[in-house]
């Protein structure tokens, strides 16, 4: 298997600093040598530069110019990786930079499936949310049932929503804004939260969120994982923590199955902030983020094959 990593280090989709070092000590903790280990031809693309766009601003909508200008840039990169036969490594930065990573998947592979990991549902639109932040906004920027509800968006022209919501399965839920639990329920999105976990099991939810998103299995699949999902106790270095997350066996596990689906196309992870919490804190964080990472590319609890070759 191909791999390809990009480097996200945006930051300006929330408010507190740091976020965009994520890159930066996810690949110090040896990720592409780790993804090596399994057999994977690794090439990191490095960090992805972009210009910011000058565009009006538009209301309760933090650096729309700068989200714009980064968002586009990764969303080309993103395709340009996948021509080449690669799956996709994002690494933020901010969960913001789901809008680029996910447009230039469904650009590349057109029937695309997500699972949006995360404790929150980034559902708002500049009219709901009460932050400001667009990290709170990917998943309603990128999908067309929701495209009434926003205002024109200058800069954002090239991003035309083409993924459906019914398409979308969040797992890992336990903050949603007022108006965000209206949409789901208005859409019947496909959404267990830590309640269903605790009922159903993480494996169960899996197979539950796949079969509704991707009944066929025949969709290219597309994680966007926040590392807010997991409990602040195992992953204590991010911007908006809540209690009560997945475990990391519960993450690993997620990765795990999806994994094993052959399908898994595109990786985000994101929202890791260097900057909150101690170095051991800021340890914890990264050695999960790796964990999760790794499952996700093939690492198998039971331990790897031996290749052909080596025993006879
Ligand atoms: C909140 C927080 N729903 C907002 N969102 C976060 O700002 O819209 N997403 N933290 O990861
Ligand atoms: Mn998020
Ligand atoms: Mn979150
Ligand atoms: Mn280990």
């Amino acid at each position: 298997g191909k791999v390809g990593i990009i480097g996200v280090p945006f930051e300006k989709g929330q408010r507190k600093k740091g976020v965009a070092h994520g890159p930066q000590v996810i690949r110090a903790a040896r990720l592409v040598q780790e993804l090596e280990l399994l057999g994977l031809d690794v090439k990191d693309y490095g960090d992805i530069s972009y210009e910011v766009k000058h565009v009006d601003g538009v209301n309760n909508m933090s650096y729309l110019g700068d989200f714009a200008g980064c968002t586009s840039c990764l969303s080309e990169q993103v395709q340009k990786v996948l021509k080449e036969g690669r799956r996709v490594l994002t690494i933020g930065g901010d969960h913001s930079l789901g809008v680029g990573s996910i447009d230039g998947h469904v650009k590349e592979k057109k029937d695309v499936a997500v699972i949006w990991v995360d404790a929150h549902a980034d559902l708002n639109t500049n009219k709901t949310s009460e932050s400001g932040n667009v990290h709170g906004m990917p998943v309603a920027l990128l999908t067309s049932e929701l495209a009434d509800y926003w205002p024109h968006l200058p800069g954002m022209d090239w991003q035309q929503p083409m993924l459906s919501i019914r398409n979308v399965a969040y797992i890992g839920l336990r903050s949603i804004d007022r108006y965000e639990r209206l949409v789901i329920e208005k859409f019947g999105i496909t959404a267990f939260g830590m309640e269903d976990v605790e009922r159903y099991g993480i494996h169960d939810v899996v197979y539950m969120a796949l079969s509704k998103i991707d009944p066929d299995e025949s969709k290219s699949l597309h994680v966007s994982f926040d590392i807010d999902s997991l409990d602040p106790l195992e992953a204590p270095c991010t911007g908006t923590p809540v209690r009560g997350g997945l475990s990391l066996r519960e993450a690993v596990h997620l990765m795990e199955i999806v994994c094993r689906s052959n399908r898994l196309n595109a990786l985000d992870f994101v929202e890791l902030n260097p900057h909150i919490g101690s170095q051991h804190d800021v340890q914890l964080t990264v050695e999960a983020a790796i964990h999760i990472i790794q499952a996700g590319f093939g690492y198998s609890r039971r331990g790897l094959k031996v290749p052909k070759g080596i025993t006879d």
